[in-house]
C-alpha cells in the first residue's frame, strides 16, 4: 500500500491505563529496559528527539503517545505510536518491577485500539521469558506481533545473518520474519511491514 508519513508530535506521557488516549489506533513499542525503544521512536519519525533516548536503562516508566499523521489512498489519517516502560530492569526493586509488567499486560490485554507490537530484541542477546511471555500474549489476545532486532551497527558484517537465524529460530520464526534497526538501516522496511500487515489502511 502507498502511504506517507505527513507529521508526528508527542502527545504526552501516561502513567496509569486508564488515562491513555483512545481516540486513534495503536502501534506499540515493546522491550527490555535500554533496547533501543525510543532511538527506533524517532528513527520511524524521522526527528532527532522526539523521545527521549538515555544511556541509563529504566528512564521510561511511562507510557508516551505519539501521533503520526500519514497519507494513504489520498486520505489523511493518524495513529498513535506508543513508547511503553521497557521491563526487565534489574536495579529496580522486585515490586517495581512486578507493578511495571503488570501495566504492561493490562495494556496488552485490554481493549485499546491496539492494532499491534514491535518487540525490540538487542541483536547482541537471544530472547529470554519476558519476550516469549509477550509472543505468547500477543498470540493469545490476536495482536500483530512484529520482532525487531536493534542496534545492527553493533554487529561484525558476519554476525549480522548469524544472529538473525539465532534469535528467529528462538522465536520459533524464518529469518526473514524478524526486521532490523540500527544506524544506516532503512527504517522504511519497519514502515513497510507495518503497513502491509493490513492493520492500518
Ligand atoms: N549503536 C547504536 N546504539 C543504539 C541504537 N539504538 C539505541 N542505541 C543506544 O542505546 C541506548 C538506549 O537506547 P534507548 O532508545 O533510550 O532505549 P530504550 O530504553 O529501549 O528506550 C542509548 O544510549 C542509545 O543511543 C542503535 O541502533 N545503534
Ligand atoms: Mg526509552
Amino acid at each position: 500500500m502507498a502511504f506517507k508519513i505527513i507529521e508526528t508530535k508527542f502527545i504526552g506521557g501516561y502513567n496509569f491505563l486508564k488515562d491513555l488516549p483512545k481516540d486513534y489506533p495503536q502501534i506499540a513499542l515493546l522491550g527490555r529496559s535500554n533496547a533501543g525503544k525510543s532511538t527506533l521512536v524517532n528513527r520511524l519519525c524521522n526527528r532527532k528527539s522526539l523521545a527521549k533516548t538515555s544511556k541509563t536503562p529504566g528512564r521510561t516508566q511511562e507510557f508516551n503517545f505519539f501521533e503520526v499523521t500519514y497519507k494513504a489512498n489520498d486520505e489523511l489519517k493518524k495513529f498513535h505510536l506508543v513508547d511503553l516502560p521497557g521491563f526487565g530492569f534489574a536495579k529496580f526493586s522486585k515490586v517495581k518491577q512486578n507493578a511495571l509488567s503488570k501495566n504492561i499486560v493490562n495494556y496488552l490485554t485490554s481493549d485499546l485500539p491496539l492494532l499491534g507490537i514491535l518487540l525490540l530484541n538487542d541483536s547482541r542477546r537471544t530472547p529470554k521469558e519476558d519476550e516469549f511471555a509477550i509472543q505468547k500474549l500477543c498470540f493469545n489476545y490476536n495482536r500483530f506481533l512484529q520482532i525487531i532486532l536493534t542496534k545492527i551497527d553493533k554487529l561484525k558484517k558476519n554476525d549480522i545473518k548469524k544472529q538473525k537465524e539465532i534469535i528467529s529460530k528462538c522465536y520459533n520464526l524464518e529469518a526473514d520474519d524478524v526486521l532490523l534497526s540500527g544506524n544506516g538501516i532503512d527504517v522504511n522496511l519497519i514502515w513497510n511491514r507495518i503497513f502491509e500487515a493490513g492493520y492500518l489502511e
